[in-house]
């Protein structure tokens, strides 16, 4: 295979640790909980795990509000606990992807509480601080990502601290290079204790303006969006300055051999694909999210992935993700049948997959009643909270399916009982054991994990419901054939050509033998070996 390294061949699995296992009766999870299900993870068939932040934090936004980089809270467990769950995925060979959060920390953070001490501290120039406008309200109009403006008022120094998300976030200035070469020792830190790459959090807000001007109006923005959407985000991130800032987190890790960069990035194609950097020196993995923004049409998807495929840079690596923390849930948003679909997709196309605890199980939509609001944006912004996709893994039919021996912090999903692990491993018509199966193809079949890709163009009368695409590798060509509607469809396979059924989402189809025709169920996708003329 061309293509060896880890990151490119496997599959990452996202992990929110206060919704994954509790080993206590907390009712939130903790690392002791992760390392006690590090032989599903190994099951099931992912490669590397990725753990949403488990620092010492006061939780104003469950972690993504750092005190100390380089520590573990106690909520989550401590520093042995970290070790060893370290210890444990590497004897199943699993990596382990931390979530790095350098673009805020916490207010509570040391660093900060040295900066809004006085205007003449060391530590001033460490934050983003600025005097009041004109009018002596905020520096200029940047809106916080949570609803809001992004500058609070230290009443103390009389200046304004910008905060791209809550007040309790104060962003960090990387313009100052005692702040990278902090960051880059607590990199370090993780580094030297044997992580195997990180999730860099709002990568692309790093840098803002140097002259602070006001972000232009969004002439498209709609009511129903939440507030952020009002302005054009061009001022306050994706500047020129970031790749600079990536490549030197970059090349920290170059240092420790086969680490991963990835980086979160909330841009268009065309934007998203700079950071790759100059040369391949910026994030292994910019997050690709267009799946998740992209209509569930074949067509819309088919035309993104050419798109995407197309705007790569030359060795640039491409990856795929279908839902996260922040994001609905896949199975909420295109039900059941489709996500399925989705599932195939994911894990079929070029690049590194990422999967979010608990799709495995198709996750659906949950009610979260006003009172158990949890998310502060949801808090702040009815509508637009988190919670429903941060809700408990359910592992079983037990009480509170086996997530905690207590209550837990976020409802179940209400078909919970027959909707878990135990329930669904030995079930052949599950969505998890599709996960599993297509992981399983993923990893014996060269052309899913390192293969070229081609789109398959379809007549018109079967473009707009079908997608299909080769990947090829060595000589073998697999088909992708999914049916993103509700009615049953009969493509022509080209002439005196035979398809080997090697995984349908519809059990009892896998194996067949289609010769002529490929006949598709409503909402069914295949993957196909093509053999040539008999
Ligand atoms: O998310 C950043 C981010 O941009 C999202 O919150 C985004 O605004 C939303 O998904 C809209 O699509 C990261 C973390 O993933 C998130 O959990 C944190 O709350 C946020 O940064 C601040 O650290």
């Amino acid at each position: 295979m061309p293509e060896t390294v880890w990151w490119k061949t496997g599959t990452v699995y996202q992990v929110y640790p206060r919704s994954f296992q509790d080993s206590g009766d907390d009712g939130v999870g903790d690392l002791a909980g992760i390392t006690a299900r590090l032989d599903y993870l190994a099951w099931l068939g992912v490669d590397a795990i990725w753990i949403s932040p488990f620092y010492p934090s006061p939780m104003a936004d469950f972690g993504y509000d750092v005190a100390d980089y380089c520590g573990v809270d106690p909520l989550f467990g401590t520093l042995d606990d970290f070790d060893r769950l370290v210890a444990e995925a590497h004897r199943r060979r699993l990596k382990v992807i931390l979530d790095f959060v350098p673009n805020h920390s916490s207010v509570l953070h040391p660093w900060f509480r040295e900066s809004r001490a006085d205007r003449e501290n060391p530590k001033r120039d460490w934050y983003v601080w600025r005097d009041p406008g004109p009018d002596g309200g905020p520096p200029n109009n940047w809106l916080s990502n949570f609803g809001g403006p992004a500058w609070t008022r230290d009443e103390a120094g009389g200046q304004y601290y910008y905060h791209a998300f809550l007040p309790e976030q104060p962003d960090l200035n990387w313009r100052n290079p005692a702040v990278r070469a902090a960051m880059h020792d607590a990199l370090r830190f993780w580094l030297e204790r044997g992580v195997d790459g990180f999730r860099v959090d709002v990568i692309w807000h790093l840098i803002k303006d140097e002259g602070f001007r006001d972000n232009p109006e969004n002439p498209g923005f709609a009511p129903h969006q939440p507030e952020i959407n009002r302005f054009e985000q061009v001022y306050s991130c994706d500047r020129p300055e970031v790749l600079d800032i990536i490549a030197g987190m970059r090349a920290v890790l170059r240092d420790y051999g086969e680490r991963v960069l990835i980086g979160e990035i909330y841009l268009p194609i065309e934007r998203l694909v700079s950071y790759y950097g100059t040369n391949l020196d910026g994030a292994d993995l910019p997050f690709n999210f267009q799946l998740i923004q992209t209509p569930w049409r074949a067509d819309a998807v088919a035309a993104l992935v050419e798109e995407y495929e197309a705007a790569l840079p030359e060795g640039g690596w491409p990856n795929w993700v279908l839902g996260n923390h922040d994001q609905p849930r896949i199975a909420a948003r295109v039900g059941p049948a489709q996500a399925r679909i989705a599932a195939m997709l994911l894990l079929t196309l070029r690049g590194t997959p990422t999967l979010y605890y608990g799709d495995e199980l198709g996750l659906g939509p949950v009610e979260i009643p006003p009172e158990r609001t949890r998310d502060p944006w949801g808090r702040n912004e009815p509508g637009h909270g988190r919670d429903p996709e941060r809700t408990p893994m359910q592992w079983d039919a037990g009480p509170q399916a086996g997530f905690s021996a207590g209550e837990p912090w976020l409802p179940l999903t209400p078909d919970w009982v027959c909707r878990n692990v135990e329930a669904m491993s030995d079930d052949p018509a599950s969505i998890l054991t599709l996960y599993r199966r297509l992981l399983g193809l993923r990893r014996d079949h060269g052309a899913l994990s390192v293969g070229g890709y081609r789109t398959v163009a379809l007549a018109p009368e079967h473009a707009e419901q079908v997608f299909a695409y080769e990947r090829a590798h060595d000589g073998a060509v697999l088909r992708v054939v999914l049916n993103f509607g509700g009615t049953g469809q009969s493509l022509p396979l080209e002439a005196g050509w035979a398809g080997h059924v090697l995984l349908s989402t519809h059990p009892g189809r896998t194996g067949a033998r289609e010769r002529g025709q490929l006949r598709l169920a409503p909402d069914e996708g295949v993957v196909l070996r093509l053999d040539g003329p008999a």
